[in-house]
C-alpha cells in the first residue's frame, strides 16, 4: 500500500488543497510544517493524533518542522465560541520552552518560533506588505470569521490568520516548505497561506488537513472527567492514561488505533476481529494504550501503568496512592464521611449492606476489605488516622465492588 492510501485508510486526510499531493506524498522529499500555539505548558493528546501525523509523513521519507507559535500564541487563533483571554508574555515563554523540549523529546522534530520573524515587522510595512494581499470579502468567508461575526470579533484575532499566512511564506522562501498540515480547523488559516504564497511568488504550495479526533458524539476525544490527557507524565500519569484508553469507546476503539499507533494494517484487523468477537478481552484497547505510552513514556511506565491496574483489579491496594485509585475507580459509588464511625455503621449508613445484621455477616465472612485489607472487625474504627492519606476509604465489597468514601475537609 502506497504512503498516502495507508493515510486514507487511517482516517487521516480530511481535505488537500490539491490532488496532486498524493503523488508528492508517496514520492517523499517534502519539507512540510505543522503548528501549533503555546497557549498550555503540555501538549494534549489531540495534538498527539495529528503530530503523529506529522511523524508518518518523516518515516516516509519527508522532513517535518513543528512551528510553535510564539507570534500567534500572543494573538489567538478566533475559536468560534469568544475572544481568546490574552496570555501575557511571562506566560507564553514558560509555556514556548515546556512544549520546544516536549517535541524534541518525544518525536525528535526540528523547531521553529514565529515570533523570530514576526516580532520586527513594522506596522507600515505589514500593511502595505502584506494587508494588499488580503481581501476583506475572503477574510470574511472564512469559517472561523464568519463564526464569530455574531457574536463579535476583534481586530486583534481577526488578523490571526493573516499571521498564519505570514508563516507559511517565511518558511516557503527560507526552507522550501512546501506543505502544511493541521486539523481541520485549521483549513481557513493553511489555504490562505497557501493565497498568499501564490500571489506573492506566482508559485504552489501545498495544504492538508486531518479530521478532529472525536468521541461518538461528536465531542472532543481525549477529556477525562472535564481534564484534558496530556502528555506530561507529571499532569496526567501513565497509569491515568493506561485507564483512558482502556475505557475508550467500542465503537471508536478501532478508529483511535488506525491514528494513534503505528500498528500495521493487518495487526489492527486482526485486533477489530478480536473487538467484534471478544469484546470482553479489550485487546484492542490494551494494545491502543500500549502503543501510545509506549511511544510516549517508554516500556518501563508502561509496565507500572499496567501493575498498578492489576492490583486495583485484585483488591491489593495497599501501596497506591489515593489518586491512582480514584482514576482506576472512577465509576465507583462515592460518599462523604461526616463523622467517625465503627465499619458496621459506616457500612450500613452508606448502604454497602442493607441492615446491620447483613453488615454483621458481610464482616464475619471475610467480605469486606478496608483499603487492601479484609477486616473481620465489626468496631474497626473508621477514623482519619486509618484512612489513606488521612481522607479516604476504599472500601471492597466481595470480589468486584468498591466504594469510595471521603472525610469533609
Ligand atoms: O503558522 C502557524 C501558526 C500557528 C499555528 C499554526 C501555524 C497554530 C494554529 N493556528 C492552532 O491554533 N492550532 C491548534 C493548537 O495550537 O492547539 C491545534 C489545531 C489542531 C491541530 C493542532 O493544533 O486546532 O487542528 O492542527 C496541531
Amino acid at each position: 500500500m502506497s504512503l498516502y492510501d495507508e493515510l486514507v485508510w487511517r482516517g487521516l486526510i480530511e481535505d488537500v488543497t490539491s490532488l496532486e499531493l498524493k503523488e508528492k506524498i508517496n514520492k517523499g522529499g517534502l519539507t512540510f510544517y505543522i503548528g501549533t500555539d503555546p497557549t498550555g505548558d503540555s501538549l494534549h493528546i489531540g495534538h498527539y493524533s495529528t503530530f503523529s501525523m506529522a511523524f508518518r509523513l518523516k518515516q516516509g521519507g519527508h522532513h517535518p518542522i513543528l512551528l510553535v507559535g510564539g507570534a500567534t500564541g500572543l494573538i489567538g487563533d478566533p475559536k468560534p465560541s469568544a475572544e481568546r483571554p490574552m496570555i501575557t508574555k511571562e506566560t507564553l515563554d514558560h509555556n514556548y520552552k515546556h512544549l520546544r523540549s516536549q517535541v524534541e523529546k518525544i518525536f525528535g522534530f526540528e523547531v521553529v518560533n514565529n515570533y523570530d520573524w514576526s516580532k520586527n515587522i513594522n506596522f507600515i510595512d505589514y500593511l502595505r506588505d502584506y494587508g494588499k494581499y488580503f481581501n476583506l470579502n475572503y477574510m470574511l468567508s472564512k469559517e472561523t470569521v464568519k463564526s464569530r461575526l455574531d457574536i463579535g470579533i476583534t481586530y486583534t484575532e481577526f488578523s490571526y490568520m493573516i499571521l498564519q499566512s505570514l508563516d507559511f511564506l517565511h518558511l516557503f522562501e527560507n526552507k522550501d516548505c512546501t506543505l502544511q498540515i493541521g486539523g481541520s480547523d485549521q483549513w481557513g488559516n493553511i489555504t490562505s497561506g497557501v493565497e498568499l504564497i501564490r500571489k506573492k511568488t506566482g508559485k504552489e504550495a501545498f495544504g492538508l488537513t486531518m479530521p478532529l479526533i472525536t468521541k461518538a458524539d461528536g465531542t472532543k476525544f481525549g477529556k477525562s472527567e472535564g481534564n484534558a490527557i496530556w502528555l506530561d507524565k507529571e499532569k496526567t500519569s501513565p497509569y491515568e492514561m493506561y485507564q483512558f484508553f482502556l475505557n475508550a469507546e467500542d465503537s471508536k476503539v478501532i478508529e483511535y488505533l488506525k491514528r494513534l499507533t503505528f500498528l500495521a494494517k493487518d495487526e489492527i484487523e486482526q485486533l477489530e476481529k478480536s473487538n467484534n468477537e471478544n469484546p470482553h478481552l479489550r485487546e484492542a484497547h490494551k494494545a491502543l494504550a500500549k502503543e501510545v505510552i509506549t511511544f510516549l513514556h517508554g516500556e518501563k511506565a508502561l509496565e507500572k501503568a499496567i501493575s498498578i491496574s492489576e492490583k486495583l483489579f485484585s483488591g491489593d491496594i495497599k501501596d497506591l496512592t489515593v489518586h491512582d485509585i480514584k482514576v482506576g475507580l472512577k465509576d465507583v459509588p462515592n460518599f462523604v464521611i461526616t463523622k467517625e464511625y465503627s465499619l458496621i455503621d459506616l457500612l450500613v449508613e452508606h448502604k454497602i449492606a442493607s441492615s446491620k445484621r447483613e453488615a454483621r455477616e458481610f464482616i464475619l465472612n471475610g467480605a469486606i476489605s478496608v483499603n487492601g485489607e479484609v477486616t473481620e472487625e465489626e468496631d474497626y474504627a473508621m477514623t482519619k488516622e486509618n484512612a489513606l492519606e488521612e481522607s479516604t476509604f476504599v472500601i471492597r465489597r466481595g470480589k468486584k465492588k468498591y466504594y469510595i468514601g471521603k472525610f469533609e475537609k
